[in-house]
C-alpha cells in the first residue's frame, strides 16, 4: 500500500504514528495540501462516516480517527500560510450549540488564517450569546458559524437572532457551513454567505468583505 491509500487507511484505524508519518511522506514528495486534505484525510473522515451508520464504527473510534486527522492537519498547517499578508478582516469563528464537530471548523479557520484574516475561535458548542458578544466586542466584519449535526443547524437561525438582538446583525457578515448546510438553508435562516468546503470559505470571505 501506498501513498493516500495507506494515509487513509491509517485515518480511518486511528493510527496516528502511521498517519503522521504518511502525511509527511507526501508533503515529502511534493503532494499539494489539497490532494492530501481531499484525497487522504477528508476521504477517510467520510469513510468513518459510512462506517458509523452502517455499524461497523462506533463513538470511540470515530474519536480516535478524528485524533488521528487532527495530528495530520498540524503537520500541514504552515503550509497553509500565505506568508506576511496584510490583515484582510476579523472572523469569530465557532461549532454552534451543542455540536462537539470541530475538524472543518478548524480546517476553515486554518485557511482563513493562513488567507491573511484574523481568527477568535471560539470552540465548540458556542452559544449564540457568545457568538453575539465576542463579534461585538472585538468588531468582527464575519461570523462563521459551523454545524455537523442536523439537529444543531436550528442554532444558526438562533445565533443570528442573537446578532440582531446584540444591535450588530448590519455590521457583520454571516457564513454558515458543514456537512449538513446547503445554499438553501443559508438563505431560508439569511444568512449571507455559505461555502461547502475550506477553499470556497476563503474565497466567500473575500467576496463578502470586497477583497480580492
Ligand atoms: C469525526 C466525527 C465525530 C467525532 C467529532 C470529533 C471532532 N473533534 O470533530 C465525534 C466522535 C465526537 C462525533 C460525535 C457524534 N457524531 Co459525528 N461524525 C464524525 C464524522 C465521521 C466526520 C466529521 C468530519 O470531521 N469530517 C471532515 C471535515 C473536514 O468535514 P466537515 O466537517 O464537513 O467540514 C468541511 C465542510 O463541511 C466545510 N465546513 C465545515 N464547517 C464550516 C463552517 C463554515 C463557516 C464554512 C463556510 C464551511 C464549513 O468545510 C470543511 C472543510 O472542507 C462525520 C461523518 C462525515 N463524513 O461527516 C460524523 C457525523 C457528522 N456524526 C454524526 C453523529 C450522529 C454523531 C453523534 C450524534 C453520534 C452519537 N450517537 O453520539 C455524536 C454527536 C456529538 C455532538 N454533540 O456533536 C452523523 C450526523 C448525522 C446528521 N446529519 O445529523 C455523521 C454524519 C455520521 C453519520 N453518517 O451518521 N462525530
Amino acid at each position: 500500500m501506498s501513498g493516500f491509500k495507506a494515509l487513509t487507511e491509517a485515518v480511518i484505524k486511528g493510527d496516528i504514528q502511521t498517519a503522521v508519518a504518511e502525511t509527511q511522506s507526501a508533503v515529502d514528495a511534493g503532494s499539494s495540501v489539497q490532494d492530501i486534505l481531499d484525497k487522504g484525510l477528508i476521504a477517510a473522515m467520510d469513510e468513518v462516516g459510512e462506517k458509523f451508520t452502517t455499524g461497523q464504527m462506533f463513538v470511540p473510534q470515530m474519536l480516535r480517527s478524528a485524533k488521528t486527522m487532527q495530528e495530520c492537519m498540524k503537520l500541514i498547517k504552515p503550509l497553509f500560510q500565505e506568508g506576511e499578508l496584510a490583515a484582510k478582516g476579523k472572523v469569530v469563528i465557532g461549532t454552534v450549540r451543542q455540536d462537539l464537530h470541530d475538524i472543518g471548523k478548524n480546517l476553515v479557520a486554518m485557511m482563513m488564517e493562513g488567507a491573511g484574516f484574523t481568527i477568535t475561535d471560539l470552540g465548540v458548542d458556542v452559544s449564540p450569546e457568545k457568538f453575539a458578544e465576542k463579534a461585538k466586542e472585538i468588531g468582527a466584519d464575519i461570523v462563521a458559524m459551523s454545524a455537523l449535526l442536523s439537529t444543531t443547524m436550528p442554532a444558526m437561525s438562533d445565533t443570528i437572532k442573537a446578532l440582531q438582538e446584540a444591535g450588530i446583525r448590519d455590521k457583520v457578515k454571516v457564513m454558515v457551513g458543514g456537512a449538513p448546510v446547503t445554499e438553501n438553508f443559508a438563505l431560508e435562516i439569511k444568512a449571507d454567505s455559505y461555502a461547502p468546503d475550506a477553499g470556497s470559505a476563503v474565497m466567500e470571505a473575500k467576496k463578502l468583505l470586497s477583497i480580492s
